[in-house]
Order: structure tokens, then sequence, then C-alpha cells
């Protein structure tokens, strides 16, 4: 019996110690009124970031030199994370819009 419990513990600490690495996440922001909810996240390379638009506008999450994610009226748009670094980021339409994106690698 007492080996059985020891086994089956084992069993389930080796299981998640190996899930966890990989897993990658959804993180999401939402706009609401020209502004970038949370305006500041922390995610890791292979995340997914969604942003979610509540504005009847047009918004993007666009970074100088880099991704360009077209956010339309009361729609989502998604961006996986290639890179490690901390990004800044804009509304093309609205530049006061401002979020940062830290990707841990
Ligand atoms: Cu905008």
């Amino acid at each position: 019996m007492f080996i059985t419990r020891a086994a089956i513990v084992l069993l389930s600490m080796g299981a998640a110690a190996a899930a966890a690495p990989s897993q990658a996440e959804t993180i999401q922001v939402s706009i609401d009124r020209l502004v970038y909810l949370p305006a500041e996240i922390e995610a890791k390379v292979g995340d997914e970031v969604e942003w979610i638009n509540r504005d009847a506008l047009v918004h993007t999450a666009t970074v100088e030199g880099g991704a360009d994610v077209l956010l339309p009226a009361n729609k989502t748009g998604r961006l996986v994370l290639q890179e490690a670094g901390s990004f800044d980021y804009i509304c093309r339409y609205h530049p006061n819009m401002k979020g940062r994106i830290t990707v841990r690698p």
C-alpha cells in the first residue's frame, strides 16, 4: 500500500514539472475608451496577447519597426510573442494610447 501511494505522488509531480515550461498562455488586454487595460503586461516567449477592442473605433497595437496588429471596432486581434525584450506599443490612429509588453525568454 505504501509503495503504491509513493509511486502515484512521484508520477503526478513528474507530470506537473514536465508540463509547466512549455505551456503557452493567452494574455488579454482590453481596450476601453482609448486605453489599453492593463497598459503593462508581462509574458514569455511563445505566449499570445489578445487585444479585445470594446470601442466603436478602429485601433491598432503597433510596435515601432515591429509588429502591427489591426483591431477593428468591437473585434479582437492576436499576436504570438516571438522574441524576448521590452516592447512599447501605441495605436497608430491615437498615438496617446500607450502600452508595454515585457517578454521573458
Ligand atoms: Cu486607436
